[in-house]
């Protein structure tokens, strides 16, 4: 449903409404994600003795073949009120990607509390399946096309962390690898939220000024001894702009039981931190009257490259 909204502007703008189910299943996401992945509950706790923790995107990973690629894990979004945005491709890696932005809600029909703060957009990217080498399609066609099709059913994978193919074989995930460490990564981890992201800028105790927050977070995360993603030679991805700043953690490494009892390692998922700066002409807004509408929007090729390596292998390493 469709509803006029006044945005703190005063502007009326034309906007989903939210599905009262949304920050449930959001939630539900968050679970198996926090329970998996020691690095990025450790951030959320240490962040979360400091601030309110808010999501400013969620982000999904997916094959782009027969029904399991973007559209199969969108459909639910979109019918909880998401509306889809830019496309974003990085030819190099092979991918594409959606994001989202998220619907409206009344508070009091969601059960959300001040303190939930604003719904998180959503990234949804797929693998140009079409463009592998024909062993690596095949591969990926194997899994996807074999057996019942759980196809149409992303999002429920998603909640109860399980896989929509067969328990991999190791020589298949060794051999994407080789070609595609997303690949390799979808082929283990399936629909599993791939991150979510931590919003810096309306921080209160770290550094207040333009892209200053999410500097001091990094600052303070390297103190910890948090593993960060430096892929591209920096710690901290600035759009050309100089407006969305964003930065990300090494995916955690754990043992993942294959076909026939054969044990590996693999990357599982990472948090990232975003910091988006308010816009040019909204910058002499007193900061109480700053909400999420006056400050830079979507999101930028040049630093979604370097994030996607957080869940790679091959570490990269930048100091702040
Ligand atoms: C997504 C990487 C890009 C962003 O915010 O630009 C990204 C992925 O690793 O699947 O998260
Ligand atoms: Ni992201």
């Amino acid at each position: 449903a469709k509803a006029p909204l006044k945005t703190p502007g005063g502007e009326v703008a034309d906007c989903e409404t939210a599905h009262p189910l949304l920050r449930k299943i959001l939630k539900g996401m968050l679970k198996p994600y926090v329970k998996r992945n020691p690095t990025a509950a450790q951030v959320m706790s240490i962040l979360g003795e400091r601030e309110l923790i808010r999501f400013d995107h969620f982000a999904f990973r997916t094959f782009g073949v027969e029904g399991y690629g973007i559209d199969s894990i969108a459909k639910m979004f979109l019918d909880l009120g998401y509306r889809q945005r830019d496309e974003l491709r990085f030819p190099a890696k092979k991918l594409r990607a959606y994001w989202y932005s998220p619907p409206k809600e009344a508070v009091e029909e969601s059960g959300a509390s001040m303190t939930d703060g604003p719904l998180p957009r959503v990234f949804i990217s797929e693998l140009l399946v079409d463009q592998l080498s024909e062993k690596a399609q095949a591969i990926i066609k194997k899994y996807t096309s074999e057996g019942r099709q759980l196809a149409g059913h992303a999002a429920l994978s998603s909640l109860v962390h399980g896989l929509p193919w067969r328990t991999p074989e190791l020589k298949d995930y060794v051999e994407l690898t080789r070609e595609s460490e997303y690949a390799a990564w979808t082929l283990v981890n399936g629909y599993a939220l791939n991150h979510t992201t931590i919003t810096c800028h309306d921080f209160v105790n770290f550094t207040m000024g333009p892209g200053m927050a999410l500097r001091d977070v990094v600052n303070f995360l390297y103190r910890e001894q948090i593993a960060l993603n430096g892929a591209g030679g920096s710690l901290i991805n600035v759009s050309p702009d100089k407006l969305l700043l964003q930065a990300s953690t090494e995916a955690d490494i754990a043992p993942f039981t294959f076909a026939g009892g054969h044990v590996a390692d693999v990357p599982l998922s990472y948090i990232e931190f975003a910091h988006r700066e308010v816009l040019p002409e909204f910058e002499n807004l007193p900061l109480e009257e700053i909400y999420d509408c006056h400050r830079r929007e979507g999101f930028e090729v040049g630093n979604a490259d370097n994030i996607f390596e957080s869940t790679s292998i091959k570490r990269s390493h930048a100091t702040t």
